[in-house]
């Protein structure tokens, strides 16, 4: 039998000197951990499909890297995507795709798992599948190769890659990955009957794991999407995404990863809570998350506290969807200014609501450090606008709020949009230059001087899954760039404000793209193949992207199919048409989905409130899955440290 599991390190290290940033390939950061291949039954490789800049502080590898290495049997490593001089490089010398921990062949482990926050790393993982000589079809792998197996948001429709994937599983990781090793480890001590058929049959059985091979796609004459159904017996028909209940019990990560390169992030996070129940129809992070759960102000503490005297970070971010959100956030706030009060640590908290803003909270994050700016999504440029897609937010609120902030000595404020979104008009994005011009006027006024800027950021809207926007026309590449062209030209025109107003955003192009891969179905892995076979990688990143490459991929590969692009994008929906996604359950009750978007179009509705502080409105999330709301206040506060 061949060796498994063996370093190939020795190979690789006398190149290292002729590819970019080596040390991106050398591993041994302070919390990774290293153990004996032989001493374990089951093998991960966890896989974070972007560079290792951008994929090593990634929490959710960094959480299950940790909770399987916990287990006795198991054992995990970490693999990122290599650039594409490293690539021709691995090539040229025979090197397969290795982990940055052992620097082992990631094809000799049992499980690759892969994490999907966006699904422009796509081509990046058949990039991966390919140098470790995995087939890049699971129906063309053997005994001998992992289980490729994907997770994280963008696995909330793995459709568009569900030819490449063996399984899926939706949601939470910490328990499910436990779960899956216990079928591996299983199915192994039998002798592994019935090779790999069976172990995915197993993992489809258990119910919380989506199996894209045990599930036959029927298409209409026309192309339209039939069904998806069962080809096997005891495949459930619909399967289940995952929710942690106590995230006080799992106060991951406990030995963060400190990176020897440099990162897009550099700073202790913890997750304060999960889920978001603002109801932002756009946003499919709030909507596949539900319900919402809070950490306790003691545990966050705690994690605090271990986190930083573990990994040596000076910066301590408050990770969430909405973090001002939390009931008991202006304690965690307090608490920890006060702890750290003189210290290096200081504190920050990455996504603020307008509303929810207040500038005591603002104070105490940046008591221990720089004010550098505030961010603030206020999405839409309109009031109507943002009444469509539910984020209320009025001009008023943020007019009150960035004036406190510059009254208090903030000089720069950015502003989150959308472009795009659904019954917008070129009117609707003309009032964000509208808006800029008002901040800049109060902020003028009450800091009394001229130095403060305001920066406007803009993207694409792109329809997403598990969304009321699922079924709306995402706006064509023209239009969009049109509208951002006469956004841009109007805030350059402006004399008297123009020159205070920073104007950052992205053309149409890679947004469309988005939107193929966000709600295409299987027909669209043939794309993805496609463009991956003429070059494309990295195609989050803008130097790497070709939007011609993908469109000549998208006519090779939907080529017969009676569906093109547009089919799949600019196209709207009705509520009878099978959804690629409707077998993968998120808990959302599609009735309710369908009437928020009715709403989102009626100019008559009444806005959703969260149903943290309101009653139910009965999104289906928690009868659906058993789950409920967990919400603060604990009455509990945060003690001084005492120091030794
Ligand atoms: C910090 C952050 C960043 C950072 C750091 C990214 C990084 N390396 O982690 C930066 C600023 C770089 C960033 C960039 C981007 N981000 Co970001 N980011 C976040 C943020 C605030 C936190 C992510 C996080 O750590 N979550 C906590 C961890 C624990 O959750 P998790 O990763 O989902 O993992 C859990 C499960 O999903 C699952 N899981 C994950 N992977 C796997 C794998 C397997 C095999 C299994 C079984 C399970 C599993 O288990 C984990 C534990 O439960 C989220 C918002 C949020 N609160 O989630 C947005 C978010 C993830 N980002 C988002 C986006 C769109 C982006 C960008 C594409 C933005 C852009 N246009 O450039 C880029 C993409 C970067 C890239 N190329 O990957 C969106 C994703 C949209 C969606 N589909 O829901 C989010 C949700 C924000 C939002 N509200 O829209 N981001
Ligand atoms: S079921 Fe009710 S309480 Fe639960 S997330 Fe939905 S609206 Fe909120």
């Amino acid at each position: 039998m061949p060796v498994t599991g063996e370093s190939v390190f020795a190979r690789l290290e006398p190149h290292l000197a002729r590819v970019s940033k080596p040390i991106q390939y050398v591993g041994g950061e302070l919390g990774s951990v290293h153990k004996a291949w032989e001493d374990t039954d089951v093998r991960w490789a966890l896989m974070y499909p972007d560079a290792y800049e951008v994929g090593l502080p990634n929490q959710g590898v960094q959480i299950l890297y940790e909770v399987l290495n916990e287990q006795e049997h198991t054992l995990a490593e970490r693999t990122y995507a290599v650039w594409p001089d490293m690539e021709a490089l691995m090539r040229r010398e025979g090197i397969p795709q290795f982990t940055v921990d052992g620097h082992r062949p990631v094809g000799d482990f049992d499980v690759l798992g892969l994490s999907f926050s966006t699904e422009l790393g796509y081509t990046n993982m058949l990039t991966a599948l390919d140098l470790a000589g995995i087939p890049l079809r699971s129906a063309d792998r053997t005994d001998a190769d992992p289980v490729v197996l994907a997770g994280g948001h963008a696995a909330f429709n793995p459709e568009p890659v569900a030819d490449f994937l063996d399984a899926v599983a939706l949601g939470d990781g910490e328990e499910v990955v436990l779960k899956i090793s216990e079928v591996v480890r299983e199915w192994k001590g039998e002798g592994s009957p019935g090779g790999r058929d069976e172990l995915l049959l197993r993992l489809a059985a258990s119910g919380g794991v989506y199996v894209p091979r045990f599930y036959d796609v029927s298409y209409a004459e026309d192309g339209a999407l039939v069904a998806t159904r069962p080809n096997r017996p005891g495949v459930p028909d619909r399967v289940r995404k995952h929710t942690l209940m106590d995230l006080d019990a799992w106060p991951y990560p406990r030995n963060p990863l400190v990176p020897l390169a440099e990162t897009v992030h550099e700073r202790f996070s913890v997750e304060i809570f999960r889920g978001c129940t603002r109801g932002c129809r756009f946003c499919q992070a709030g909507m596949i998350t539900r319900p919402v759960r809070e950490r306790s102000i003691t545990t966050i503490g705690d994690m605090v506290e271990n986190g930083i005297r573990k990994s040596g970070f000076e910066e301590v971010g408050l990770l969430s969807l909405s973090s001002a959100d939390h009931t008991e956030i202006g304690e965690v706030a307090k608490g920890l200014a006060d702890r750290y009060e003189g210290s290096n640590v200081s504190l920050s908290l990455p996504s603020t609501r307008v509303d929810a803003f207040n500038i005591t909270l603002a104070n105490e994050f940046s008591r221990n450090g720089r004010r550098s700016g505030l961010t603030f999504a206020p999405e839409g440029g309109s009031e109507r606008m943002r009444k469509v897609i539910n984020k209320m937010v009025t001009e008023e609120d943020l007019i009150r709020t960035v004036a406190a902030a510059y009254s208090h000595g903030w000089r720069q404020v950015k502003l989150y949009f959308m472009v795009g979104l659904p019954t917008e008009t070129d009117e609707d994005v003309l009032q964000v230059a509208d808006l800029a011009r008002k901040v800049i006027a109060k902020g003028r006024e009450v800091a009394g001087h001229n130095d403060i800027r305001c920066t406007v950021s803009i993207g694409g809207f792109v329809p997403k899954p598990h969304t009321p926007f699922q079924w709306a026309a995402q706006l064509d590449v023209e239009t969009t760039d049109s509208r951002l062209k006469k956004l841009r030209d109007l805030v350059r025109a402006d004399k008297k404000y123009g020159r205070a107003i920073g104007f950052r955003y992205h053309d149409g192009k890679p947004g469309i793209i988005e939107g193929l891969l966000s709600r295409g179905d299987r027909r669209v892995s043939a794309v993805v193949e496609e463009v991956w076979r003429q070059g494309a990688r990295f195609d989050g990143w803008s130097e790497h992207f070709s939007y011609d490459r993908w469109i000549a991929a998208t006519e090779t590969g939907l080529a017969g199919t009676g569906v093109d692009l547009d089919w799949f994008t600019t196209r709207e929906r009705g509520l009878d048409e099978t959804l690629p996604w409707d077998h993968l359950d998120s808990g959302l009750d599609k009735d309710w989905l369908w009437a928020d978007w009715e709403d989102a179009l009626d100019p008559d509705s009444v806005d959703v409130e969260d149903c943290r502080w309101t009653p139910c409105y009965d999104c289906g999330v928690c009868p659906e899955l058993g789950t409920d709301i967990q919400v603060g206040p604990t009455g509990q506060s945060l003690l001084p440290l005492s120091v030794v």
